[in-house]
């Protein structure tokens, strides 16, 4: 079968450079977070991190802030991660979520508050993250009561210090 050349795919790219062109000044329009704060955005993505420049067995970023109703797309590297909510670390009348291992999953938050999630794989090693929704977490000192394995604690300990330092400034 003659397929003959392939000229309109060689024409693609010039035919998408305008919309590419409106892409990137939307781009540049987009408020852009300060360098060390938790992104804001409608959806955030969180990465299951096996081994990166941050460390092992690790969310990335490992603290999200959004607004209600935005959405957090967990994504793995390796399917020998999953994210699951942590019952203690979730404001009163929030959905629970569990990912499959190494499955992508979407979670849309509607009820303000502080949430602690793991992975139940590497949560003794400390693979632990917060999400905070909204601009204040009701549920913050319960969240923080919370006793963890040893590494764990560690991580969360961590964590709620960033979240005292970023609410400072
Ligand atoms: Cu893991």
């Amino acid at each position: 079968m003659d397929t003959g050349p392939s000229e309109p795919e060689s024409r693609m790219p010039r035919a998408l450079l305008p919309l590419l062109r409106l892409a990137l000044a939307v781009a540049v329009l987009l408020p852009v977070p300060p360098s060390g704060q938790p992104a804001v955005a409608a959806e955030v993505t969180v990465t299951m991190v096996t081994d990166g420049p941050g460390g092992r067995f690790r969310f990335e970023p490992a603290i999200v802030r959004i607004r209600p109703g935005d959405t957090v797309r967990f994504v793995a590297h390796d399917p020998i991660h999953a994210t699951k909510s942590i019952p203690g670390m979730m404001p009163a009348g929030a959905a629970p979520w569990w990912g499959e291992m190494g499955k992508p999953l979407e979670v849309t938050f509607t009820v303000p508050g502080i949430y602690g999630f793991k992975c139940p794989s590497h949560y003794t090693v400390g693979m632990v993250g917060l999400i905070i929704v909204g601009d204040s977490a009701p549920n913050l000192e319960e969240a923080r009561a919370l006793r963890h394995p040893r590494m764990a604690q560690e991580a969360f300990d961590r964590l709620f210090a960033d979240l005292a330092a970023t609410d400072r400034r």
